[in-house]
């Protein structure tokens, strides 16, 4: 039976602004108050998905979410109107009405953790969306991802759904952001590693002091325990918190995996040649380690760039390639390094550049924007195949978004009533496109 690693991208939402609302992801926090564009930043990531598509990869795409999104506002006091409700909430509070509006689901790296078939003891895929829980904006997506997830991966006898963990910081969860799994083929068991930013209950251990550590141990623990991994083909390591300190407020900004390869920076981690130990012994070795040493990216240009937010694929011929943003071009040492790479005695051979710089501008690179999901033929046989990528789905989605979308937006237009009614009549369509359903609260 065929394996492979299946890519699906968020599309980015016509809700996509700057409003600064991380703190400690630098490039939100940057950016705050510049006018976006959302035309731009959608047709940005299909542009992306469809290239991996062309170049034989299995990608699909994930449905952005209702925003803004008037049922919590409602749900924190504010009444009337739909209209009533964005008016108060823009003059009683801005910045609720910005978390309530923000297109941060399209990061669909941070949807859930994924767990495949061959690595469960049940044999089957598991699903648990983040509860993201360290951000307001990101803290109401889990429902409706579940729901999304649930629409696309609906055969029982393949997939299973779990609730997202309790919105506690106990159990901060921030998804496949923070977690790799590696494996020498796609649809054998593999090694899930999974990297937190701090213990709740072990307090000896260090954390950082500037920033969030957004992922704990014990959510890691939990979603382990869920998808029913084995001590075996589970490592726990945890993230260097100088350099959460320094803007890395996900791994995935300072490390990548994919197959038997870990691409990382070398302050990445703590007690990192003990843990790479622990992950080639349950990997029974032959793990490539890529380690980037400081003197050749500093964490500030890894932070600039995103290059450890890349994709590393797979392809047909069996080498990988790397999927990078432009900004890694822009970026002379991080281009000289990835320059140097391709030459070197490892998997990877080759980089192709992507423009993704409206995503770029709120600290979404090419990997925040995919959920990675390895399955086998028979699973990808039940997923929902509308969500697929492909010349047509292109172009489709490409005249919705011209239909529907506008090419600039400022944190003052969230409160346009008019937006909310674009918003809602693009998704309504949207869910007709991809057969999904009656996936969000307007329509329920
Ligand atoms: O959660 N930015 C997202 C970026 C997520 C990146 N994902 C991964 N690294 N996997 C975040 O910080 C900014 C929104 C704003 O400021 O308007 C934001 O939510």
């Amino acid at each position: 039976m065929k394996h492979f690693e299946a890519n699906f991208d968020g599309l980015v939402g016509p809700t996509h602004n700057y409003a600064g609302l991380s703190f400690g992801n630098v490039a939100s926090q940057s950016n705050a108050a510049q006018v976006s564009n959302p035309k731009d930043a959608a047709k940005q990531g299909l542009k992306k998905a469809k290239a991996l598509a062309d170049m034989g990869m299995v990608q699909g795409m994930l449905a952005p979410q209702e925003r803004p999104d008037i049922h919590t506002l409602r749900r924190v006091g504010f009444t009337g109107s739909d209209a009533d409700v964005l008016a108060q909430a823009a003059k009683a509070s801005p910045v609720l009405l910005q978390a309530c509006a923000s297109a941060s689901s399209m990061w669909t790296a941070n949807a859930a953790t994924v767990s495949p078939s061959a690595d469960s003891d049940d044999g089957k895929l598991h699903f648990t969306p983040a509860n993201l829980v360290d951000k307001l904006h990101r803290s109401i997506e889990p429902v409706t991802t579940g729901n999304i997830l649930k629409a696309i991966f609906t055969d029982e006898r393949y997939f299973a759904h779990h609730q997202h963990l309790p919105e506690h910081p106990h159990f901060g969860d921030e998804g496949a952001a923070n977690h790799t799994r590696l494996c020498h083929d796609y649809g054998k068991a593999g090694v899930e590693v999974f990297v937190y930013g701090r213990s709740v209950a072990d307090l000896s251990r260090p954390a950082p002091v500037k920033y969030p550590a957004r992922q704990t141990l014990e959510a890691s623990q939990a979603v382990a325990r869920l998808h029913q991994l084995s001590d075996d083909r589970t490592v726990y390591m945890q993230q260097n918190p100088d350099v959460i300190d320094q803007g890395v407020f996900h791994n995935d900004v300072i490390a990548v995996g994919n197959q038997n390869v870990l691409f990382y920076h070398e302050q990445a981690f703590l007690e990192t040649q003990a843990k790479l130990a622990e992950i080639d012994k349950k990997m029974h070795g032959n793990t490539h380690f890529i380690e980037v040493p400081t003197a050749k990216v500093s964490v500030q240009d890894a932070v600039k760039s995103y290059l450890f937010n890349t994709q590393i694929i797979t392809l047909s011929d069996g080498n990988m390639a790397i999927i990078a943003p432009t900004d890694c071009q822009e970026n002379p040492a991080v281009h000289a390094y990835l320059n140097e790479l391709v030459t070197l005695n490892t998997p990877i051979k080759a980089v192709h550049y992507f423009d993704v710089k409206q995503s770029m501008q709120n600290g979404g690179g090419p990997a925040c924007l995919r959920l990675r999901v390895a399955m086998n033929e028979t699973e990808l046989a039940a997923v929902n195949p509308q969500v697929m990528m492909n010349d047509a789905l292109f172009a489709r989605l490409n005249q919705w978004v011209d239909k529907h979308y506008r090419d600039r937006l400022s944190t003052q237009d969230l409160a346009d009533p008019q937006l909310l009614m674009e918003s809602r009549t693009a998704l309504d369509e949207l869910t007709q496109i991809m057969k999904l359903g009656s996936v969000y609260q307007f329509q329920r």
